[in-house]
């Protein structure tokens, strides 16, 4: 477990789904943490101080360690945190279980099913009516003035109907729960006495476009899935009281950084292991490479010196205002590239 003394910074804004997602898990593992509120759109100069260029939130400090990515910054807290009566553990324990995990998070992240939510969210929500707002948003996918978009973002026809066929997609993902693993009645999604990890991965997207008044209300209701309406109240209801006990801070922007980089580093160096990424360019410790995400915010690179590389992760160390930084990536969805 990393030192108490490292602070524990999360980076996010309160309309994001992802950001909830690590709020809820350190909340249900009672890790104390601080937050630095975020605009909704660029610049970040507070993320962009630490010396990190990835543009998209969740971002999780723990010292002068980076973690980029809710996946990842999950991954990392399971590992550092590791079980005890102070922090619960809150994977599943059997291989059936942790699959159920691992899938729920596949379907939630991986599936495009994050796409169909936004479509969804409601029209007088005011971002969406702000030009600035929707030209940041527009350069997160990629689409810059005067530059050719990526083939994904081409607008395509039938955008009025944009709406109704995300409906159906998220619709189908409930019908997917409220049928099968929610379907005997059952309080949590593996069968427990609390909440898990489980819960977490299936629940914060859900959760998230309740909050925002997302579901069109004919296709998707308290009536037609009952068992998940009843299953997001029991958990925000459980959230909700934690976080009472024990409210996370807020901190600026330049208390962070200050904490960032008078702290140490969370983790050891590690190696650079023989990735295929790393074979094919030559790659060795200390050499300069750019990270970057290959979904969306791809025009935003982290370029450091690689510190480590394995199946898993990527670290690079990186300059910061007040001395460097390491920022770590998964390697799911994430470019490794020579700089
Ligand atoms: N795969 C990323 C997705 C993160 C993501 O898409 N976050 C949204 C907010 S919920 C975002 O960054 N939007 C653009 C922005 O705020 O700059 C993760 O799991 O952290």
């Amino acid at each position: 477990m990393p030192s108490q003394d490292l602070p524990i910074i999360l980076y996010h804004y309160m309309f994001s789904p992802v950001g909830r997602r690590i709020i809820w898990y350190m909340t249900l593992r009672n890790i104390p943490y601080t937050h630095c509120l975020q605009p909704l759109a660029l610049p970040r100069p507070d993320i962009a101080r630490i010396g990190v260029s990835y543009r998209r939130i969740p971002i999780l400090a723990i010292g002068r360690d980076i973690y980029l990515d809710s996946r990842l910054i999950i991954r990392k807290l399971e590992e550092l945190y590791p079980p005890s009566a102070a922090h619960p553990s809150l994977s599943g324990k059997t291989g059936d279980q942790r699959a159920i995990e691992r899938l729920l998070d596949v379907l939630m992240s991986d599936s495009g099913i994050f796409n169909n939510a936004i479509q969804l969210l409601p029209l007088d929500f005011p971002p969406l009516s702000d030009p600035d707002f929707l030209k940041d948003r527009a350069e997160l996918a990629g689409i810059v003035p005067g530059k050719i978009p990526p083939p994904q973002t081409n607008p395509g026809p039938g955008a009025k109907l944009e709406r109704p066929t995300a409906a159906a997609e998220i619709r189908d993902a409930m019908e997917l729960l409220e049928t099968t693993l929610l379907a005997d009645g059952r309080d949590w999604v593996l069968k427990t006495d609390r909440p898990m990890l489980a819960d977490i991965e299936a629940v914060w997207l859900f959760e998230w476009m309740l909050s925002m008044g997302s579901f069109p209300p004919d296709v998707i209701s308290p009536e037609i899935f009952p068992k998940i309406f009843a299953w997001i109240d029991r958990l925000s209801k459980i959230i909700k009281e934690k976080a009472k006990t024990s409210p996370a801070e807020e901190i600026k922007g330049d208390v962070a950084a200050s904490k960032i980089f008078d702290s140490g580093y969370a983790e050891r160096e590690g190696v650079v292991e023989n990735e295929l990424v790393a074979t094919v360019q030559g790659l060795k410790k200390g050499d300069l490479v750019s990270v970057y995400p290959t979904d969306n915010g791809f025009l935003h690179k982290d370029t450091g010196a690689l510190v480590s590389l394995n199946s898993k992760e990527v670290v690079i160390e990186v300059e910061g205002e007040n001395g460097n930084i390491r920022v770590h990536a998964p390697r799911h969805k994430f470019a490794v590239e020579a700089a």
